[in-house]
């Protein structure tokens, strides 16, 4: 584990709080962190339960190409099967160099969009491209992590949630905003594009199908305060306590238990995802099964080849 801090990606990234996680230092267009407890000489003494994962393009407004979100999806996979994190913060590194301006996220590359999809990196042509990586729409797959990962997604918005970072936003299971620099804008429809799953529909379950097909259909630019408002987004927070407070709702989940937790998780995702939540929800319910006698009585009857005995468990009435 490394006690150097880490370089400081954002201008409200507080490097003594976090070190850079082992094994991911082949990201470019990524970072992540895992937040510490440090010394006065500020060595790490302790892992807390919380990561940071951050889009690292701000000179594009950390637009994602298909490399971006190999990156994303595997921090995010990463963070899913550590088993001491509890809450993931989602947000983007920044502000950018060129210009000053803040982002979450603003979606798709547009600069490498084929008819096919999204081109693998900057310079690829139609005949250089891999073709087994060329065209790819796997941010859809990130958004299925998200949902179905037992730990709690926090998307912390420092600057612009555009596009499909917008639909990132939606679909984390929290939101808090920079009151000066969150801003959001659906800008799908206007580039020929459209995140007909969660993005839209998801949306609509949250915040009402007129306000969704609002910020769809118009287009418009909301603040963070307008997004509070609709019910789209949980706090909007001065900018530069923007993480100080992400962390602080990170470190309320952390005091609740861990099981209960994933059961809410998964429960709140249920009716919308249909079999697909039931599935979910169902896993984690049979993983609790296991853990009852009457479980462990099935399978040692099974391997001791003699039929169950479930006389000493009750039908509850
Ligand atoms: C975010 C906006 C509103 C910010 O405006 P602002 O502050 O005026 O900045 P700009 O001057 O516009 O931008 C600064 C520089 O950044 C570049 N840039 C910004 N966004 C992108 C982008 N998405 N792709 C490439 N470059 C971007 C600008 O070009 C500029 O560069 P320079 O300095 O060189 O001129 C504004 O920037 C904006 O509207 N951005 C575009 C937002 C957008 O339309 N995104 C794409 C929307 N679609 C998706 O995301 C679809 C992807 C998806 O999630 C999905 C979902 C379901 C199924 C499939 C998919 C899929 O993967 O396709």
């Amino acid at each position: 584990m490394s006690n150097d801090f880490p370089a400081k990606v954002s201008d409200v990234f507080d490097p003594s709080r976090w070190r850079t996680v082992s094994g991911f230092d082949d990201f470019q267009d990524m970072t992540y962190h895992r937040q510490v407890e440090r010394d006065a000489d500020g060595k790490v003494t302790k892992d807390l339960p919380t990561v940071r994962i951050a889009f690292n393009r701000p000179e594009v407004r950390n637009a994602f190409r298909p490399g971006t979100v190999d990156e994303l999806y595997r921090a995010m996979d990463h963070a899913r099967m550590t088993p001491d994190v509890a809450t993931v913060l989602l947000t983007g590194n920044g502000p950018s160099p060129k210009d000053g301006g803040h982002s979450f996220c603003s979606g798709g590359d547009q600069r490498i969009r084929g008819r096919d999809g999204y081109r693998y990196a900057d310079g690829e042509t139609q005949e250089s491209v891999d073709p087994a990586r060329a065209g790819r729409l796997h941010i859809l797959e990130v958004q299925r992590l998200m949902r179905t990962m037992p730990k709690v997604v926090i998307a912390v918005v420092n600057g612009w949630a555009a596009g499909g970072g917008h639909s990132l936003h939606v679909v984390s299971d929290l939101t808090i905003a920079s009151r000066q620099h969150g801003k959001f804008k659906q800008t799908d429809a206007t580039v020929g594009s459209f995140d007909a799953g969660y993005g839209s529909a998801l949306l609509a379950r949250q915040i009402g199908q007129k306000a969704a097909r609002e910020i769809f259909f118009l287009a418009r630019e909301y603040s963070a305060e307008d997004m509070v408002r609709m019910g789209a987004v949980n706090e909007a927070v001065d900018h530069e306590r923007l993480e100080e407070v992400a962390l602080e709702y990170a470190a309320d989940i952390a005091r609740q238990s861990p099981q209960a937790i994933r059961m809410l998780k998964f429960a709140f995702n249920l009716a919308d995802d249909g079999l697909a939540g039931q599935q979910v929800f169902a896993g984690e319910a049979t993983r609790l099964a296991y853990m009852t006698d009457e479980a462990v009585e099935g399978k040692e009857a099974f391997l001791e080849k003699r039929d169950p005995d479930w006389s000493a468990f009750p039908y509850y009435f």
